[in-house]
């Protein structure tokens, strides 16, 4: 019996598919760890394996994990956080310079689920050749928040060895709006890869558990991509109104210059934040973003199954 680690890729009924050293091999869970819910492996996880002469591997650990990205479930009593991947290393949030138009509320939102989930974020901007100016207005808005914009085109091939950079030795969640690029830039640093990435309805929405868990996809130069329903689906259901404020890092220096230790940032007189965005910190656009989050995250939790839908 030799033992290894791997790094599980996904979940095919009762069994796994485990990237080793020595390849991808099929894998099943030692008795004890089957026992516990079905959440305690997912993609992601780095599992001790134990490599069989013959048949399938047994995974008998599962290794701490760095991060979890999770998703709202339905529990028996009370709704529950159902892990989707673990140990994602950033979220890849891609836009378009131009057709579609970049869409600041749902990249706001995007960046406010990563943060919520402690994934770091870094923003693509695609199609730059259509929109050159849309690089500098991406920086002036997330710059202050320390978000890397990486302009990129596939047209014109700009950008590409720096996202191939991006991603290699790391697990990232792609997402984006539909038509930004996403699968157009993926196809051109790694054609074949044949990820769903965000391909919601089509692929995703109707899906058995299998289908609708995430997946990852090896990079031919480490790292892998993880293929996800999309942050849509995650949503912000996981962020404390509380802590929504620090999900927009540029707003953290101001968070306790505020006149109220409460403060929700919203019509409070002395509010440091908004004091901040007047005088021109941040973007004061990135304030409305985080009104309409804080609007859905303080309303009770029977509607956000609702919320989650949008
Ligand atoms: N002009 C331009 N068009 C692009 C670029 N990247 C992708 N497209 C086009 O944008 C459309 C949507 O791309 P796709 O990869 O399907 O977007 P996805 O929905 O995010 O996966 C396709 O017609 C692509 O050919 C780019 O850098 N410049
Ligand atoms: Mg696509
Ligand atoms: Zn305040």
């Amino acid at each position: 019996m030799a033992l290894t680690t791997g790094v599980v890729l996904a979940r095919v009924g009762s069994t796994y598919r485990v990237h080793a050293d020595r390849g991808e091999v099929t894998a099943v869970l030692r008795g004890r760890l089957k026992r516990r819910d079905d959440d305690r492996v997912v993609a992601g996880d780095v599992v001790e394996l134990e490599l069989q002469p013959d048949g399938p591997a047994t995974i008998s650990a599962v290794r701490p994990r760095r991060s979890v990205l999770a998703r709202r479930a339905a529990g028996e009593r009370s709704p529950r956080a159902q892990p989707l991947a673990a140990n994602v290393d950033q979220v890849v949030v891609v836009a378009a310079a131009r057709d579609p138009e970049p869409n600041l509320r749902m990249l706001d939102r995007f960046l406010v689920v990563a943060e919520g989930n402690g994934i770091p974020p870094v923003i693509v901007l695609n199609k730059i050749e259509l929109e050159r100016s849309a690089e500098q207005a991406f920086q002036r808005r997330f710059g202050p928040a320390g978000y890397q914009v990486l302009a990129t085109s596939v047209k014109a091939v700009t950008g590409l060895p720096a996202l191939r950079d991006l991603l290699r030795g790391r697990a990232s969640v792609l997402t984006g709006g539909s038509g930004v690029g996403k699968s157009s830039l993926m196809n051109a640093l790694h054609p074949g890869l044949n990820l769903r990435i965000g391909e919601i309805s089509a692929y995703w929405g109707k899906g058995t558990h299998t289908t609708r868990a995430a997946l990852l996809v090896p990079l031919p130069e480490r790292g892998y991509v993880v293929d996800t329903p999309g942050l849509r689906e995650i949503g912000t259901w996981g962020v404390d109104p509380d802590a929504l404020g620090g999900c927009f890092p540029e707003f953290r220096p101001f968070l306790d210059g505020c006149r109220f230790d409460n403060c929700r940032h919203l019509t409070e007189p002395g509010c440091a934040v908004r004091r901040a965005a007047q005088a021109g910190s941040f973007d004061p656009d990135r304030l409305v973003s985080y009104e309409r989050i804080y609007a859905e995250v303080s309303v009770p939790s029977w509607s956000s199954a609702r919320r989650r839908g949008r």
